[in-house]
Formats: structure tokens, sequence, C-alpha cells
């Protein structure tokens, strides 16, 4: 049997649960706690982050967008996998996961980062990807055209986590397609099936 350790509400683990759903793979959740991980977690895989996927065949995967591959590779019924390896989706992953991913820790703790206002942060993110992310979705209702791609799962959780810091504003913003592309995701039967707690 497949074993995802996971963690419920963090976005690498939902984008790694949205995969395996989608591929309609068998695989056991097991939910860890953070500040507790389990054994056999640091056993299979010593940095310790979440998610880590312990395959049936003794193979460990240890990053979010390869167990995402992994997972759609073995079957991919909406074709997750087109239009992922475009160079502008491409592109909003890598900003996504490194530069968007630092500005939205500071905004969420801005408490632990005194040195600038938490606006502040919320606009470095907002300049980095937000803006990015409206230019596109204005033009079509997801990154990978008509249809969802790899790239609009693996985005959406980050963005979920920079919406809920401050939803009043968010809602008001002027972020328009960005929302009403949220919202779809949030919706969707497939969130909520991987955020049921186990
Ligand atoms: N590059 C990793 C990042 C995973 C990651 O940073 N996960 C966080 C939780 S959201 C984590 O496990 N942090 C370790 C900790 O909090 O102890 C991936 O894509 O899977």
């Amino acid at each position: 049997m497949n074993t995802l350790y996971s963690f419920r509400r963090c976005p690498y683990a939902i984008r790694a649960r949205m995969a395996i759903l989608k591929a309609g793979i068998d695989c056991r959740i097991h939910e860890v706690s953070l500040r507790n991980k389990p054994q056999a977690l640091l056993e299979l895989s010593p940095k310790a982050t979440v998610p880590v996927l312990h395959c049936a065949d003794g193979r460990v995967i240890e990053q979010s967008l390869e167990i995402m591959c992994w997972a759609l590779g073995q079957r991919d019924p909406d074709g997750w996998l087109t239009g992922f390896d475009q160079s502008e989706n491409q592109t909003l992953l890598t900003v996504n996961d490194g530069v968007f991913k630092y500005w939205l820790d500071r905004y969420k703790y801005f408490e632990r980062f005194p040195e600038y206002p938490q606006v502040y942060y919320r606009t470095q993110a907002e300049d980095c990807l937000i803006r990015l992310l409206e230019n596109r979705l204005i033009q079509a209702p997801f990154l990978g055209g008509d249809r969802p791609c790899l790239t609009d799962v693996a985005i959406f959780p980050f963005v979920r986590q920079f919406a809920a810091v401050d939803p009043q504003w968010f809602a008001q913003s002027t972020w328009r397609a960005t929302r009403a592309w949220l919202s779809l995701w949030l919706d969707s039967h497939a969130f909520t099936a991987v955020m049921v707690k186990v």
C-alpha cells in the first residue's frame, strides 16, 4: 500500500493529495503532527518535511511536485499534465514556490518580521505572483486555458493561504479573476475530498 505522510493544511501536501486523488491511486494518508513527527517518517526522509510518499514498491518521493507527476504519470484522466510544461506555467510555479512563498510567510507571520509593516509584505506577494496570475486568468479561466492543469492545482493552495490572511481585504481586492479561480478550486469536490479530516 502507498502511504502519504501529510499535514492537512500544508499547501504542498494539499497539491500532492489532489493529484493522487485525481489519478485514483490507492493511498493511505498518514496525518502527522509537525511538532512531533513520527519516527517512520524521519527514517524514510531525514529532511522531514511533508508531504513524503512511501510507495508500495519501496520508493520514497520527498517533493510534492514529484509526487504529483508520479501520480498523474500513471493516470491523468483530465490531462492535468498537458500545459504544465509551457514556459509561462513553469515560470509561475517557480515564482510561487520561491519568491511568493517567501513573501507569503512574511505576510502571514508579520509579527516575526518587524522590519516592515504587514501591508509591505502583502504588496510584495501581489507584485511577484498575484499580478501575473490575474493577467493570465483574465484571458482564460485556468492556467491550463479552458481546462485546469497541474500548474493550477500546484498554485491554488498557496493563494488560498494568501487570501486567508485577510479575507475581507481579499474579497474586496482588485484581483477579480484570481478570486473567481480560487473560489472554483475551493468549491470543487476534489478539494473538499482531500480536506476531510483523517
Ligand atoms: N519542497 C517541499 C516543501 C515541503 C514543506 O516545506 N512542507 C512544510 C509544511 S507546509 C514542512 O513540512 N515543514 C517542516 C516543518 O514544519 O517541520 C515540497 O514541495 O514537498
